[in-house]
């Protein structure tokens, strides 16, 4: 009976803060998420309700065969900016997986299109 009230305590404990805390997700980001820029942006700027690592990040143009992955910002943080390569006019697809304070791994997708014309 003593084990069991134990147990009991170490699993409510384990359970309370992932109850507490909610999934982190993206708030903002530049470029937003389906706007089209009129020039390659310099950077992607990604802003999240709560500061988080970045575990993996990529750029894929519409028609590409593959991603081309981008540098991790080193330091988890709440806004994280982000160098992008040259961008030719197309429709990209951002990927992105962070790990948030409640320890969550996420995947997700922001799209946005570079387009000269008006
Ligand atoms: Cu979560």
């Amino acid at each position: 009976m003593k084990i069991h009230k134990t147990g009991t305590v170490a699993l409510l404990l384990m359970l309370a803060p992932m109850a507490v805390l909610a999934h982190v997700h993206l708030q903002s980001s530049t470029p937003a998420a389906g706007s089209t820029v009129k020039a390659s942006p310099e950077r992607l700027v990604l802003v999240f309700q709560e500061a988080v690592e970045l575990k993996a990040l990529s750029v894929q143009k519409s028609g590409d065969k593959a991603p081309t992955a981008l540098e991790l910002p080193k330091a988890a943080s709440e806004q994280l900016a982000i160098a992008l390569p040259k961008l030719p006019d197309g429709d990209y697809t951002v990927s992105y997986t962070y790990v948030g304070p409640d320890e969550h791994r996420m995947t997700s997708t922001l799209k946005f299109r570079v387009s000269a014309a008006k």
